[in-house]
């Protein structure tokens, strides 16, 4: 053996990942410090002047590359809050996956490869999750307890064992709750993993807030950043948010409006492209209204009409504007199903207030909003906000889809109650081929696995989720509707809460909602800080904290569709958890029992849960699918099959098309009336704002209200230009960040419009300052005609990386947007002006933590 192999024998303690990927594959340690050797030395490493290739070197197959009959094939699902669910199947050699396929028909078909039929399309993978493995395996793997040495934020750790760091959270946890009361503690669990029946994140029915609960000290965080401005409309307008279709649906519409919305990079629902491929096969139109030409208006040929954001609202005004005025409306829908469209739908009660078409007609405030009205404030063209409007009053059915973006902003609520009008106006609610998305939840799936507890999670103050910051930074004397605290019944109603402590579980919001640089200063004051996460992300650098969770692969469990997709996917632990790392459940159940109530958190487990949990997890998850699926959702499929096939997939005797009893039987709306609202009961009924969760008045019809930041503002004297940061493809939010061959695909950078770009003297590659009064960030420049001008666009869920003046070299837009939410919960994530250069004083961008190893694909766009 040389020097240097022995060297890196003595040295290497414990084992990287890569060396136990090779340990398993059975390659002896030794061969493997050879083999490596000789390929470094092949690379170049001789030049150094050691003697590096053995004498009886030869050529060799290159091992990892087994042959599929080699390695066991395992079918699972891939995971997080990503807008979709599809099949993963692993191929592994013992404990170690090599590679990673998907769904091609034969694991619910006996066998049948290529069966993709339009009842039961294939759950095919896109390139985040075939890549999957190499987030598994990833140098950011955090593989075991950690313990904050240096300052918060400094990302200074040292190595902990389970019970030193189980035993400091449990302890600060009491001490916590003793001394400021049971709203000391903050519960941001989020959507990393909510789509899993048993393993659980979720700002709603998660394990955290089980654990909190049952622990008597939680303030729950209420909005909802991806859409609670859509929720708000979808429950005052309908009385639920299950108003979506499933996406065959799509193949039915000879028009579909992708409002604000973007499904080639986008998920929402896992085959929506190849059900809006058949409508575009027989012969359906395609429109896109985005600030941005996307992929979906290409690939659609959809007429794209550019649109300055956050004035959706005032365009969809005009259009109503010109569909009454043109007598263009669905009347007889109106008149059997809407309440408040116009004077006639009007409840007795509310006789004399102002109804939808008073306001859009001008009849109440003297303006009318036409075409041309709404041309001014949203710069599109009158012609063509009355030629959009004849075109979806007149063509049957039509899916008018809202998205989400344009309601997360100011007055989001807005535009996801205008678009319902329309919806309901023109009579597409209830049809195929229709849509009244909305927040668009369709099929009904069973969706946890652990018993109900009558203290899960219980709140003792629950405030707007991006408000957290301004209440601690200026407690107690913050006002109640600042922060949207939510109404009760009790003592603790109108308390401002005392947060002294945060858990992130599935939930990286320290680098994902607004206003980054208010947080730093909030977390600053807090007392205890913790994360839960399978990889050191950017909020975990900012904890005392780190707890290492077993990943998906690592766990027994099954998967949920996200909002659409009507499956459930078997996901048995595929391998080991790596290092140390212990599922949310166990980590949870053994603080409960460290906090006297384990048997009450997990009963069916005893502490010895912590060691071994196949045996509870199996029984959990046979009784969900015994006495939940099984009866209340019409399946024979005993459990043991469904483990064996792997995947579920329901069959649905039509297109799920939400509402289609309501107008086809006369059932009647979940709302007050049992009507479509136009005019909201509830709303019109609302004296005292202050004293609900949303602060502030909301009108009970839908209106046009000017964002607090927009093209039209004078403040765009300062920050000429609009950002807004939608969905990145290449990851799911901040995860997937770290995967270089992601990288290698898209470039985290600013997009520019060409015209803008010219008169700054910006090319594409150039390196970037975008800054406002709320922080800055430098990232390249992306120079195109396909955005219009005045807006940029920065794709949310880069990793912050700061610089020692506070710049964000990463290039996070959320240390551009602002905290201050919508009304009714929206973050205002896309309200948000800007300005930017050059980048100056040698100021440069870092793509990754790696950066030496990091993609080169924006180098050579520099080179273009
Ligand atoms: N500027 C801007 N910002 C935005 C948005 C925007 O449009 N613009 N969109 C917002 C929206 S809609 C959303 S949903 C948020 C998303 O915000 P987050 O939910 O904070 O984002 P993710 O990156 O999905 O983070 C999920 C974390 O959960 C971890 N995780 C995954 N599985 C598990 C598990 O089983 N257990 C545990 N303990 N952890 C797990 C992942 O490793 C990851 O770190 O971002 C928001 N941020
Ligand atoms: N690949 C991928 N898919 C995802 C996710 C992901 O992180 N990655 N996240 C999932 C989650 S949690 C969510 S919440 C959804 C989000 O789903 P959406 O809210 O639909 O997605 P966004 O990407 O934010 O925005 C969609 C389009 O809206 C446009 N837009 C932005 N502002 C405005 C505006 O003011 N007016 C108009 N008309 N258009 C505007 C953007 O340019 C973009 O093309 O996506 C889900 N799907
Ligand atoms: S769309 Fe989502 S669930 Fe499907 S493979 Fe991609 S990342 Fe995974
Ligand atoms: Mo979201």
């Amino acid at each position: 053996m040389t020097d240097i192999a022995e060297k890196i024998e003595q040295t290497s303690v414990e084992p990287s990942v890569e060396q136990r990927l090779h340990d398993s594959l059975n390659l002896n340690r030794r061969d493997f410090l050879k083999s490596s050797l000789t390929a470094a030395s092949a690379a170049g490493l001789g030049g150094l002047g050691l003697s590096l290739v053995p004498s009886d070197s030869q050529a060799f197959a290159y091992e990892p590359y087994l042959r599929d009959d080699q390695l066991e094939t395992v079918v699972t699902s891939c995971a997080h809050n990503c807008g979709s669910r599809h099949m993963l199947v692993a191929h592994k050699k013992g404990d170690v996956i090599v590679r990673l396929s998907t769904d091609d028909g034969r694991y619910q078909h006996n066998g049948v490869v290529g069966k993709d039929t339009f009842e039961e399309p294939q759950l095919r993978a896109c390139l985040r999750g075939r890549s999957y493995r190499s987030r598994l395996y990833s140098a950011e793997r955090l593989l075991y307890p950690m313990i904050r040495v240096g300052a918060r934020g400094e990302g200074k750790f040292k190595r902990a064992s389970w019970d030193e760091a189980l035993g400091m959270v449990a302890y600060r946890m009491q001490e916590l709750k003793q001394k400021y009361g049971p709203t000391a503690l903050l519960d941001q669990s989020y959507a990393g993993a909510s789509y899993g029946v048993l393993h659980k994140s979720d700002q709603i029915e998660g394990l955290l807030g089980r654990f909190l609960g049952m622990f008597g000290c939680r303030t729950n965080s209420w909005s909802v950043p991806s859409y609670q401005a859509t929720t708000f409309s979808s429950r005052m307008t309908f009385g639920t948010i299950e108003d979506g279709n499933e996406d065959d649906a799509f193949a039915f519409s000879k028009l579909i409006i992708m409002w604000g919305w973007n499904p080639a990079y986008t998920f929402h629902g896992g085959n929506t492209f190849y059900y809006m491929r058949m409508a575009k096969q027989r012969g359906c139109r395609f429109v896109v209204i985005d600030p941005i030409y996307t992929d979906s208006a290409s690939a659609y040929d959809a007429w794209w009409i550019p649109i300055r954001p956050n004035t959706d609202a005032a365009m969809m005004a005009g259009m109503a504007y010109y569909i009454f005025a043109n007598g263009l409306q669905d009347q007889g829908f109106i008149n059997r199903f809407v309440q408040g469209m116009d004077r006639e739908t009007m409840p007795n009660w509310a006789q004399g207030q102002e109804s939808f078409k008073d306001y859009i007609m001008g009849w109440s405030d003297g303006v009318p909003k036409t075409p041309e009205w709404a041309a001014q404030i949203c710069g599109v063209s009158a012609q063509d906000i009355a030629k959009l409007a004849h075109l979806y009053a007149t063509t049957k059915p039509a899916a008018l889809k809202a998205s989400w973006s344009p309601g997360r902003n100011a007055y989001g609520e807005q535009y996801n109650r205008m678009a319902a009008a329309l919806q309901a106006m023109t009579g597409n609610i209830g049809v195929l081929g229709g849509c009244a998305e909305g927040v668009g939840k369709a099929w009904h799936a069973e969706g946890i696995a652990y018993p109900y507890d009558e203290f899960a999670n219980v709140w003792f103050a629950s405030i707007k989720s991006d408000r957290w910051a301004h209440c601690v930074l200026n407690y107690p004397n913050v006002k109640r509707e600042e922060i949207g605290l939510w109404p009760r019944q009790d003592e603790l109603d109108g308390v401002i809460p005392n947060i002294r402590g945060i858990f992130w579980q599935g939930s990286d919001w320290f680098n994902q909602l607004t206003n980054i640089n208010k947080e730093i200063s909030a977390i600053k004051k807090l007392d205890m800080v913790v994360c839960m996460d399978s990889t050191i992300t950017p909020s975990g650098i900012w904890a005392d904290v780190l707890l290492p969770i077993a990943t998906h692969f690592e766990r027994h469990d099954v998967a949920l569709p996200w909002y659409k997709g009507h499956y459930y996917i078997h996901r048995p632990k595929v391998i080991q958890p790596l290092g140390e790392s212990k599922t949310d459940f166990q980590v949870f159940t053994e603080l409960a029992y460290r906090l006297g109530f384990g048997e009450r958190f997990n009963p069916k487990a005893t502490r010895d849960y912590f060691h071994n949990d196949d045996a509870v997890d199996e029984a959990y998850l046979r009784d969900w699918w015994e006495h939940k699926v099984m009866p209340h959702q019409g399946v024979t499929m005993p459990w043991e099959d469904f483990k064996r096939h792997g995947v579920y997939k329901f069959k649905l005797p039509r297109p799920h098309v939400a509402f289609q009893d309501n107008v086809e039987k006369g059932v009647k709306w979940a709302t007050p009336s049992g009507r479509i609202e136009i005019f909201s009961t509830t709303l019109a009924q609302i004296t005292d704002w202050t004293k609900t969760q949303y602060g502030y008045y909301i009108p009970a019809i839908p209106k046009w209200i000017e964002p607090w930041e927009s093209l039209n503002h004078p403040l765009t004297q300062k920050y000429p230009f609009h950002l807004i940061s939608p969905h990145p493809r290449w990851r799911t939010h901040s995860i997937f960040h770290n995967i270089p061959w992601l990288r290698e695909t898209f470039a985290q950078e600013i997009t520019i419009n060409a015209s803008d770009a010219k008169r700054l003297g910006i090319q594409t590659g150039d390196t970037i300052e975008v800054w406002n009064d709320r922080g800055g960030i430098v990232l390249p420049a992306y120079v195109t005609e396909l955005c219009m001008p005045g807006v940029v666009v920065v794709y949310e869920g880069a990793w912050m990386d700061l610089d020692e003046n506070g710049w964000d070299l990463g290039g996070n837009p959320d240390f551009l947007t602002n905290d201050e939410p919508s009304p009714a919960g929206g973050f205002a994530y896309n309200t948000c002006l800007v300005t930017l250069r050059k980048a100056t004083e040698g100021r440069v961008h870092r793509p990754g933590w790696d950066v030496k190893a990091t993609a080169r694909s924006q180098v050579f766009r520099r080179d273009l």
